[in-house]
């Protein structure tokens, strides 16, 4: 009897879902969703455990939402792993990070690749570990010919430094004489960032109760819609996701077609 009931439960639940989901697909849905997956080491702190704990299970979260974010029709799913920050961090717990990336594709490349996803770093990957760096050039190289789902992890990434290591690029252009300083522009400054190949995000989630951008996509992110939650990342979850996709649809909604630049 409670089993039947759970198993009822548990229909009506996945139903309610089925249902959020496809009346998301039937609106526009946010072509680029960015994600600061923050609250991992809370997380484990609120169950004892150690923060690697955190790390781990926030590692399966990242399955789950790119299975989800795919399953959706989203193009591409930016997610911040790892910020030039967090060198600062005790030893042990950095090198635990490092491994994440193998750990992670070691166990789902296949289906990443079998799903057409399609992986991508923004960062300074060359000073990653080579055990890190293999991994995630590995899975790149493996995926480059797919064109589904843009899975672009934000790995030792700073957006300051992005900046301005393209201002210094464009800066050396100006005194080979490439460019003139006059055709600096937004498009150009564009075309120097490691995003150049992506579209602006269209919605960013922040969860674990912090309301701040902390140094990630700055640029980017002029005319994004922001979604912040008290939800910590282990316990982000399909249904947190379309929550945080039907507030950026009512929002547009209200907007009544007008693009972000024309409200200001
Ligand atoms: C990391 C798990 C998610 C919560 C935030 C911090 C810990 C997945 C990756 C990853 C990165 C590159 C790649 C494949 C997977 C990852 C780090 C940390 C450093 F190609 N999760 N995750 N990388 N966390």
């Amino acid at each position: 009897m409670l089993k039947k009931l759970i198993r009822k439960n548990e229909k009506t639940i996945s139903k309610d879902m089925n249902d959020r989901k496809a009346k998301a697909q039937q609106e526009q849905l946010p072509n680029h969703i960015a994600i600061i997956m923050d609250g991992n080491g809370r997380w484990a702190k609120k169950r004892t455990l150690p923060r690697i704990a955190g790390h781990y299970e926030g590692m399966k979260i990242v399955k789950k939402i790119t299975r989800f974010a795919n399953e959706l029709g989203i193009k591409t799913l930016t997610l911040y792993a790892f910020s030039t920050e967090n060198w600062k961090r005790p030893k042990l717990e950095v090198d635990f990070l490092m491994r994440l990336p193998e750990e992670f594709l070691g166990t789902y490349l296949p289906e990443l690749i079998e799903q057409n996803v399609r992986v991508n770093m923004m960062g300074n990957i060359e000073s990653l570990p080579e055990h890190t760096k293999r991994a995630v050039t590995n899975a790149m190289n493996q995926t480059a010919n797919n064109d589904g789902l843009l899975l672009n992890f934000a790995l030792n990434y700073g957006s300051r430094d992005e900046i301005v290591q393209a201002v210094q690029k464009i800066a050396n252009e100006v005194q080979e004489g490439k460019i003139t300083a006059d055709s600096i522009s937004e498009k150009l400054l564009d075309s120097y960032l490691m995003t150049k190949d992506l579209t602006e995000p269209d919605l960013l989630i922040r969860t674990s109760g912090e309301v701040r951008l902390s140094n990630f996509m700055l640029w980017q992110l002029a005319y994004t819609e922001l979604w912040f939650t008290d939800t910590l990342w282990p316990d982000f979850d399909e249904s947190s996701l379309l929550e945080a996709i039907e507030s950026f649809q009512t929002r547009n909604r209200r907007y009544g077609g007008l693009k972000g630049e024309e409200i200001n």
